[in-house]
């Protein structure tokens, strides 16, 4: 039984949000109006993007946006989350683009007009390229510069915003941006990541600020991904070595912000490695928030690995995986909630991101039978309920992707959307999935307005 039409459960309800994702530089294109960010000079590095795309068209969503806004509320979804762009709002020379800031004005007027409460992202890690030029997330100025960036968005947005989130996913930005440079912009070194992330979470600490002066009463948080990881064997190295990885790809990103210090692991990790933490900056990040979003696309195994890193995570073998590699484990989001729940004191959480990339087709009569996706939603639904079940406080899911978009390294051959995206023709069409989803929100809506 399809679990948001299923009496009783809590997608079922009214006050449980629903909805669709999406994330500027995946999307916008429109790459001449803006400045560059380091996606672009990424992009324009050979080798660093599997299909040598760019983000300069990419769902040409900056054209499209009132034909899109009608596809997302023909969905029936609650929400609509999006992120803006820092280089389409603030120029190089610190001017504010107003073009920029009326396109999202634009957006948010259409959204609120249709009902669809907007979600809003500052930070998706479209960095401007000009602050990457002095130091990026390396730099501790960039946290003040997003504070100044976030002012400057939630004055010109007044009321319109539902909820905002500071930073999405920080780990991607620090780890896969500033360590192991598969992301933008490509550094890589132990002694970078932990730095960055000291700076992102000051950043997310500083803008928190902005947000409580200028939008008291808007929901404000941010969004984390997590792994949950499950040792490879009963091997006592390899628990070890589980718990470890834990702590730098999940605990050093959340304890922070709820318990205002780095796990233990700080202790032992090369001086050279460690952020440059100053006073005062422990309370800034860790400063209440309203929710948590939770991203979740599938669970690690870990294995020791003796030498000088620690631990090493075989590829999943055997079991149902995505065309991205990921294993399909709904039980990992159950599992991960109810640690999140035992291990902190935690607002509400916001599933934030969930889904998966599968190598969609069009059929000669124009229809995608994407029938793994519609069972990754479903029994990921269902380990969320679970979740609620065991006294978990969840308010809300969204679905990665609305549409196929501009996958980052792996540019537009990963297809994550509920609509597929012919980026010849820029033609939109609801994969089965989507068409699920609508009739699932319509039943709910029906069920809802009966009671
Ligand atoms: O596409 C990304 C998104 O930008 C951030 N979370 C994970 C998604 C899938 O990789």
């Amino acid at each position: 039984m399809d679990i948001i039409a299923k009496l009783g459960s809590p997608f079922s309800h009214a006050d449980f949000t629903i909805g669709v994702a999406t994330s500027s530089f995946q999307i916008e294109g429109d790459g001449e109006n803006r400045e560059k960010s380091i996606w672009d000079t990424f992009c324009d590095t050979p080798g660093k993007i599997a299909d040598n795309s760019n983000g300069i068209v990419a769902c040409e969503h900056v054209k499209r946006w009132e034909s899109d806004l009608d596809i997302i509320d023909s969905l029936n979804v609650d929400a609509y989350r999006f992120s803006i762009s820092w280089p389409r709002v603030i120029r190089q020379d610190g001017s504010v683009n107003n073009d920029g800031l009326s396109f999202y004005i634009a957006l948010l007027d259409r959204l609120n007009e249709k009902g669809i409460k907007p979600y809003v992202t500052l930070y998706h890690w479209d960095l401007p390229q000009y602050l990457e030029d002095e130091g990026g997330w390396l730099n501790r100025q960039t946290a003040f510069a997003f504070e100044q960036y976030v002012e400057v968005v939630v004055k010109a947005f007044g009321d319109r915003v539902f909820s905002y989130a500071t930073l999405n996913e920080p780990f991607c930005s620090a780890y896969l941006g500033y360590e192991v440079g598969i992301h933008a912009p490509g550094l890589v070194g132990k002694e970078f990541g932990k730095k960055a992330i000291h700076h992102l979470l000051l950043a997310h600490g500083l803008g928190m600020r902005v947000l409580r002066e200028h939008a008291p009463t808007i929901e404000s948080g941010i969004v984390l991904n997590f792994t949950p990881f499950y040792p490879a064997s009963n091997d006592e190295k390899d628990v070890v070595a589980t718990k470890l990885a834990h702590d730098h790809h999940n605990d050093w990103y959340i304890k922070p912000l709820i318990h205002g210090d780095y796990p233990e692991l700080i202790d032992h990790i090369p001086d050279h490695q460690k952020p440059d933490i100053h006073q005062g900056d422990m309370e800034i990040i860790s400063a209440s928030i309203d929710f948590l979003g939770v991203n979740y696309y599938t669970r690690a195994r870990v294995q020791d690995n003796g030498g000088e890193d620690p631990y090493q995570m075989p590829p999943a073998e055997g079991t149902e995986t995505t065309a991205m590699g990921w294993e399909v484990y709904p039980q990992g989001l159950t599992d991960l909630l109810l640690q999140l729940h035992r291990d902190y004191e935690l607002p509400p959480i916001i599933i934030t991101e969930n889904g998966l990339a599968s190598d969609d087709e069009m059929t000669s009569d124009g229809h995608v039978h994407d029938i793994q996706r519609q069972g990754y939603l479903n029994t990921h639904m269902n380990a969320v309920a679970a979740a609620m079940a065991e006294g978990v406080n969840i308010t809300g899911y969204f679905v990665w992707s609305l549409m196929d978009n501009f996958e980052w390294a792996l540019g537009y051959e990963k297809r994550f959307g509920i609509l597929y995206v012919d980026y010849d023709t820029q033609k939109r069409t609801l994969k089965d999935s989507a068409k699920y989803l609508q009739t699932m929100l319509a039943k709910r809506k029906a069920l809802n307005n009966q009671g």
